[in-house]
């Protein structure tokens, strides 16, 4: 008889969650390369607290390397915690507009995304070499970097960040450091927001968490994920919550008009909506500045891919050649269609009914409704 193996289930697991600090090796020789030049650090789309840390981990990773960083980012941070972070932990973050002039620069890095697609910047970047990715959301095809780690499982970025900390600093961040403190706030806070206060993180956003913990400014901490609603906030939830529409256990809302500032209130509508007993997908957006429509998918449905779901629902964006939304394969995703040339038009209501119609229809056809 053939000898059995003797390796149990957890054996694979478990080599595979050792053998995961080679990855920061990795980072480091590419980092090395570029000893004393300069790095471009892109956050696409809105600051949230995973990009965020993530940012502020490479940061402080890179400067070992004798490295500068600037954290570049596209939006004014709108949502209040957020705000807050930015403010208690006076984060330096650099806010594009037109004269921004990113010559300085011959590298950059994407935290928390894998494509700088959207920003106004994507062909300044094409000349520039990307040195290094660090994502957790669907691994996108043909993806080039110097430095890849993009792992799916990965409940946050900012988790991943910090098993290289962990390999630099192995005695843990130092809490005398006021710069080793942010990051640690920072971290922790990035991996809770993004994991659902840990409902849906993984062994690396723990480990990092314990690792982190000590560093963290417990109090600060405290004060940045307690930030209460704006009032803006509370009427997009509240809009969202007249208008839904439910059919079985999808729920499909949408808040209006909404300005740059409190486009955050559209993901938060969705959390809250999906609270509600009986529904697994939530579906809510709004019209953004009047020029693009700006959606958000939650979902705690073992049927629902939010990745697959909105670049089914949507499509794909012929000029920019991507597509309209995307997400990851378990809980949450986001799109955003331009209203373009219809912009112009001076009736605002028949406008809005418009794109109300267009994307109730497409989620109708997703999930298998006819209109
Ligand atoms: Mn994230």
């Amino acid at each position: 008889m053939a000898e059995r193996s003797t390796e149990t289930a957890v054996e694979p697991v478990l080599r595979a969650v050792r053998s995961e600090p080679r990855k920061w090796n990795e980072l480091a020789e590419v980092l090395e390369k570029h000893r004393g030049q300069k790095l471009l650090v892109v956050l696409v789309g809105y600051p949230d607290p995973d990009n965020i840390g993530s940012g502020l981990a490479l940061q402080v990773l890179a400067r070992q390397f004798g490295i500068e960083t600037n954290l570049l980012s596209f939006h004014e941070v709108s949502h209040q915690e957020n705000r807050a972070l930015v403010k208690q932990l006076e984060l330096d973050l650099w806010l594009y507009d037109d004269r921004t002039d990113l010559s300085q620069f011959d590298n950059y890095a994407l935290v928390d995304t894998q494509r700088p697609d959207g920003t106004p910047i994507a062909d300044q970047l094409a000349e520039k070499t990307l040195v290094a990715v660090v994502d957790h959301h669907k691994r996108l095809k043909g993806l080039k970097a110097e430095f890849i780690d993009v792992r799916e499982d990965a409940g946050s970025t900012c988790g991943i960040f910090g098993e290289y900390l962990r390999e630099v600093f192995p005695d843990g961040l130092d809490s005398a450091d006021p710069d080793h403190e942010k990051l640690a706030t920072a971290l922790m806070h990035g991996i809770r927001s993004d994991t659902h206060q840990y409902l849906e993180a993984c062994h690396q956003d723990f480990e990092a968490s314990a690792y982190l913990v000590p560093a963290v400014d417990q109090t600060l901490l405290r004060k940045i994920s307690a930030q209460s609603l704006s009032p803006a906030v509370m009427d997009m939830i509240q809009a969202a919550l007249e208008r839904r529409r439910v059919y079985d256990n999808f729920l499909f809302s949408d808040v209006g008009f909404v300005r740059t500032e409190n486009r955050d209130g559209i993901p938060q509508a969705a959390d809250f909506l999906l609270t509600r007993a009986g529904i697994d997908t939530v579906l809510v957006f709004g019209v953004v500045d009047g020029r693009t429509i700006d959606g958000s998918l939650r979902t705690r449905s073992d049927l629902v891919n939010p990745d697959a779901f909105l670049k089914k629902a949507f499509g794909i964006d012929e000029e920019k050649g991507s597509h309209y939304g995307g997400g990851n394969v378990r809980d949450k995703g986001a799109f955003q269609i331009p209203i373009g040339f219809l912009a112009q038009h001076n009736d605002r209501e028949q406008l809005y009914r418009l794109a109300c119609e267009i994307i109730h229809e497409k989620f109708l056809e997703a999930i298998g409704q006819e209109s």
